[in-house]
């Protein structure tokens, strides 16, 4: 994904061309950029003397980013509350096993609400999940409130003084009832359980400029401190990455990199801008 060093190298050895700047071009909107933002940065680097090249596109790239914080929030005195939320297919239930994973692996007691009760399948798949990792699931009734279970397991995530509970949701209801309100109403019943600490939309890298609307619809009815970025192993060029985080201003929390529970990493800007540029 190392979008700029070609033309870093193309830069550096002095000879560039126009056709060398629509190339980098194609390549920042076929990595979903976009095209208001491969431009900036295209005019940034057209604006530099040639030894400062690289600086200006590291600097421009890092003001790209969210300056918010990217480390999971731990609340000390109750158990800490994440919300997982995204359109369906995306990779929520996988992302809730990742944090599972991650998180029992460093040590902390999770308690997990299988909030999706609309798919038989995905109650199961979350159970599964439990039970390889090793995490109390919290279940409730196929086609039953979601709220309900919430409040369950919020109370056995306090009886168990466990230091994280997180709540999967469904990504799209088979009744006439609105996900948002749905979501709104899970909301209201982590507040009132103490409060809510993390809101991560996940959302699938391989659908590209997408992945903006859906986080500002998300943003905008539930809240959201951060992005689980999913399918980053697959096809999907990265970039959208920055776009999504210039557009929303949500930072990035971690990166999915496969169907495995441990194919999940925090996402690290300064990694990841050199591996824009090829450094
Ligand atoms: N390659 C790859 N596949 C992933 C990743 N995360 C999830 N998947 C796959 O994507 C598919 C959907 O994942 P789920 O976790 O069931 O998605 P969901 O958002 O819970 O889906 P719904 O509950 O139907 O809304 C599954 O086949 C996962 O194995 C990832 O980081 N990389
Ligand atoms: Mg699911």
């Amino acid at each position: 994904m190392a979008l700029f060093s070609k033309i870093l190298a193309k830069i550096r050895g002095g000879n560039i061309s126009a056709s060398d700047w629509q190339e980098l071009r194609s390549t920042l909107i076929g990595a979903d950029l976009g095209a208001n933002l491969s431009d900036e940065l295209i005019a940034i680097a057209q604006g530099s003397k040639t030894d400062g090249v690289e600086a200006a596109i590291t600097t421009a790239l890092r003001s790209t980013l969210s300056k918010n914080s990217r480390e999971l929030v731990l609340v000390e005195s109750r158990p800490t509350m994440i919300l997982v939320v995204g359109v369906n297919g995306t990779g929520k239930t996988t992302s809730v096993a990742k944090l599972m994973h991650l998180l029992t692996g460093g040590g902390k007691s999770v308690v997990v609400a299988a909030a999706d009760t609309f798919r038989a399948a995905a109650i199961e798949q979350l159970q599964t999940w439990g039970e390889r990792i090793g995490v109390p699931v919290i279940a409730g009734k196929f086609q039953g409130d979601p709220a309900a279970v919430v409040f369950d397991a919020a109370k056995q995530a306090q009886q168990r003084s466990s230091d994280y509970l997180i709540v999967d949701t469904a990504g799209r209801l088979h009744t006439k009832s609105n996900l948002m309100d749905e979501l709104a109403k899970i909301h209201r019943v982590l507040e009132k359980a103490g409060g809510v600490d993390e809101v991560l939309l996940v959302v699938d890298a391989t659908t590209g400029q997408n992945g903006i609307i859906q986080a500002r619809h998300f943003a905008d009815s539930v809240g959201v401190t951060g992005l689980i970025l999913t399918k980053m192993d697959g096809s999907a060029k990265g970039g959208i990455a920055l776009a999504i985080e210039r557009e929303t201003g949500i930072p990035i929390k971690f990166i999915g990199t496969g169907e495995g529970a441990s194919d999940f990493v925090p996402f690290d800007s300064d990694s990841y801008i050199s591996g824009l540029l090829g450094s």
